[in-house]
């Protein structure tokens, strides 16, 4: 019962966002969307992918220095809460609480994501996985969990947001959730945080605009959620995928294009698009090292370690407030 009255709450800001983006001009739509059970299950083709490197330099990370950043996060701290923000399979952060429960580390894990689907399969295979974690799951968006964190318990904690999920984020609203996450945590507490690296344009393209046409698939998802779960009257293959990077700004963006002119209904409302409109569902931020300090600092965090894959494409970042 509770369930479904979750579920329709959803639908109703889904319904709520969809309209008020395509009520915007130029056209929008957020990406958090994109994450139903098959958009989670296109988001792991990507991240299997060749042309997505994202995922496997900072499983380098997590693999080559599972011990160094063990230690730093729990050296010195007594009991904790690993709060993860968008855990996914938990294919990255398995190694760090695998060294954490070796180390024999008291802590309690506590994944919190948008999607049922991802919080369901942690539920259900963590335990067998990890034997002995001690979970404690949450479903719910940044903003929700910003509120459960401040409202939680008074135990000491430790944040992470890995794989570069707050690129999501132009880099306003960035400083903007960084700020509040600071103000959610006490001093002391300490943040592991996932950015995606500047580096050649052409490789950075490829990535989201993948040779095997996933990630087109997964930016129409979104098109396909709104028929499904909206109801709403549209014609899929009257857009396509486009993604920009724009080298200056670090900003990678992903596009649906009308291909020809086309409309989308929901309810009573009607979204007219002309050819070649867009509706922009997507950024993906990318960093220089200077900037990430500079994020922390401007927001009272104080950066303590920085771990790296060997090619400096990514980088995972321990902060304390
Ligand atoms: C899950 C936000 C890290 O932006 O790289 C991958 C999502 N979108 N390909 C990213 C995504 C298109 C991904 N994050």
């Amino acid at each position: 019962m509770f369930v479904l009255t979750e579920k329709e709450n959803i639908i109703a800001q889904f319904t709520q966002d969809v309209i008020a983006g395509l009520s915007m001009t130029p056209k929008r739509l957020p990406s958090k969307y994109f994450y139903d059970a098959k958009g989670d299950g296109l988001f792991r083709d990507i991240m299997a992918c060749k042309d997505y490197y994202v995922t496997r330099c900072e499983m380098e990370i997590f693999t080559e220095q599972t011990e160094k950043i063990a230690r730093a996060i729990s050296t010195g701290r007594g009991e904790f809460d690993l709060i993860e923000l968008g855990p996914g399979d938990c294919s990255k952060s398995k190694h760090l609480l695998q060294a954490l429960l070796n180390n024999g580390v008291r802590f309690n894990y506590v994944p919190i994501d948008i999607s049922y689907d991802v919080i369901q399969g942690i539920e259900s295979n963590l335990p067998g996985d990890l034997p002995g974690i001690q979970i404690s799951s949450r479903h719910g968006d940044y903003h929700q969990m910003l509120k459960a964190l401040s409202s939680g318990s008074d135990s000491r904690k430790v944040i992470l947001n890995l794989g570069a999920n707050v690129g999501n984020m132009p880099s306003e609203q960035c400083y903007k959730f960084i700020g509040d996450l600071r103000n959610s945590l006490s001093k002391g507490d300490i943040v592991l945080m996932g950015f995606d690296l500047v580096k050649d344009p052409k490789i950075i393209r490829a990535a989201y605009d993948d040779d095997e046409g996933i990630t087109r698939e997964f930016n129409l998802n979104l098109l396909r959620r709104m028929s499904n779960e909206l109801e709403a009257d549209l014609d899929i293959s009257k857009f396509e995928h486009y993604c920009s990077y724009d080298p200056v700004t670090g900003a990678c963006k992903s596009y649906l294009v009308a291909v020809g002119d086309t409309s989308i209904d929901i309810g009573a409302e009607r979204f007219k698009l002309s050819r070649y409109e867009s509706i922009w569902t997507e950024i993906s931020q990318k960093y220089t090292l200077a900037q990430i300090e500079d994020i922390a600092l401007a927001n009272a965090f104080q950066p303590i370690n920085l771990f790296t894959d060997s090619r400096e494409w990514f980088a995972d970042v321990l902060w304390e407030a």
